[in-house]
């Protein structure tokens, strides 16, 4: 039980222990680091995480609309430029739409999303409501999960050419993108996360936020195995009932 506040090094350590519970861990993406997923299920995971993609940016705007310092403010909107991009740069969404078209899904058919699971619709909704009502302190907290975050993207550039040659390597951009970006927003996350939250409620408070955010990416993954892998997507009883 934590009596007083932990070093800032402290802190972090209890931050980064956090790293078990991350969704490198669960089954799902097990399955796709051993090359075990079929295209089916890639394009299931691709169709799905297009929702928390397209989230991503309305977020850190909610964000920002919470957020009174303007220092804050000039780094944080760099993470709505790339995933929006720019005159001069497709953007992240762009990329994962490319992703997309590399796994044989069609442009509209992401933008519809009619693949998206009410678990995943659920819990990416969570994610932005919750950074829409916090303060903004604890908005920045919630998004500590990229500390993560270069791993997993590194492992798919390094695995799915070997695992699935029938994606085209342009397809991987946005993981080439994301892992620079990831690691970039993460230096400035954990920092304004250290210097906040230095309190024994704010510092459990931090541990909360993260495990939300844990649970959120989890969860969407739970719905995708639910889906993709047991085949027992929502209603999948249905004609059984009488
Ligand atoms: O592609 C991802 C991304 O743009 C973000 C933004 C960030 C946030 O603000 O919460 N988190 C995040 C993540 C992305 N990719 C996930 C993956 O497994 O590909 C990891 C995820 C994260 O760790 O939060």
């Amino acid at each position: 039980m934590q009596t007083t506040p932990w070093t800032q090094e402290e802190f972090e350590a209890a931050l980064r222990a956090r790293m078990r519970r991350y969704h490198i861990h669960h089954p799902y993406h097990q399955m796709m680091a051993n090359g075990e997923l079929n295209p089916e299920q890639i394009r299931g995971w691709v169709a799905n995480r297009f929702y928390y993609q397209v989230t991503i940016p309305r977020k850190d705007a909610a964000l920002m609309a919470n957020c009174p310092d303007r220092e804050t403010r000039r780094l944080w909107i760099q993470r709505i430029v790339d995933h929006d991009g720019s005159p001069d740069d497709e953007g992240g969404i762009e990329a994962w739409v490319r992703l997309g078209e590399a796994c044989g899904l069609k442009r509209e058919e992401l933008w519809s999303m009619e693949h998206v699971l009410p678990g995943v619709r659920f819990a990416v909704d969570a994610y932005y409501h919750f950074v829409r009502g916090a303060e903004w302190h604890e908005g920045v907290c919630s998004s500590l999960t990229e500390l993560f975050a270069p791993t997993i993207h590194k492992q798919r550039l390094v695995n799915w050419p070997s695992d699935y040659p029938w994606i085209e390597s342009s397809g991987l951009d946005y993981f080439r993108n994301r892992v620079k970006q990831a690691s970039r927003d993460v230096e400035h996350g954990l920092a304004v996360t250290l210097d906040w939250f230095n309190t024994v409620e704010r510092q459990q408070r931090a541990l909360e936020i993260l495990q939300l955010k844990l649970d959120i990416l989890w969860t969407m993954l739970d719905a995708m195995y639910m889906a993709y892998v047991l085949d027992m997507p929502p209603y999948f009883n249905e004609e059984e009932i009488a």
